[in-house]
């Protein structure tokens, strides 16, 4: 028989039907069984993920491209990577379970691309507030922002966000489409004096 190996939960996709919260909770229902059903023949394999929402996924070697000698790092930011958390992730993260650390000092770009067929979406990197903020802030840096961050940029299309990681600290990389940021849309930048390379790595996830 035939398993194809799906993308964790992507299978949410074809369920994100409703909008807003009624979305949010189907797709939390729906996550609490296991459910595989392997369909031979021209249908795909339908995958529920068990704890789908909690199943941290693997970080993808050529997210981050670093060149030690120009001190610049670029990352693929890639928003609604996959069905999880119905697609208010980055790169399949959520809620701060993906951080970025970069020496201060060192250029940043970040390649945005919106994977989500659905919703619009948008990018930028803000302090590390908490309650989160229902809609867009003022960036932390300049240029530390996608294009239409309150609409958001539609299925593929893309924006970059370049700027100078120039203040050390703790910030977040911040969905700005009103709701998208509070419900989880959001992964870790660590700026740091300690560090002399920069690195991706599945962390913690959790509240600011
Ligand atoms: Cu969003």
């Amino acid at each position: 028989m035939p398993v194809a190996r799906v993308p964790q939960c992507m299978v949410f996709k074809p369920f994100r039907l409703a909008g807003g919260r009624g979305r949010f909770a189907t797709v939390k229902s729906l996550s609490v069984a296991c459910i595989v059903a392997v369909a031979v023949g021209a249908a795909p394999p339908v995958v529920v993920c068990a704890q789908g929402d909690a199943a941290a996924p693997a970080v993808g070697p050529s997210w981050l491209q670093v060149d030690t000698v120009t001190k610049t790092v670029t990352f693929q930011l890639v928003a609604g990577l996959t069905g999880l958390n119905g697609a208010l992730n980055f790169n399949g993260f959520r809620d701060g379970g993906l951080t970025l650390t970069v020496p201060i000092g060192w250029s940043v770009v970040m390649h945005f691309r919106n994977h989500d067929g659905m919703l619009p979406h948008s990018a930028e990197v803000i302090a590390d507030t908490h309650p989160l903020p229902t809609g867009p802030v003022a960036p932390a840096f300049a240029r530390a922002f996608t294009l239409r961050l309150e609409q958001g940029l539609i299925s593929e299309q893309t924006d970059d966000l370049r700027f100078i990681a120039d203040r050390g600290g703790s910030y977040l990389i911040f969905c700005g489409v009103p709701g998208h940021g509070a419900a989880g849309m959001w992964v870790r930048l660590e700026v740091s004096g300690s560090v002399h390379r920069p690195s991706l790595a599945a962390t913690p996830a959790g509240k600011p």
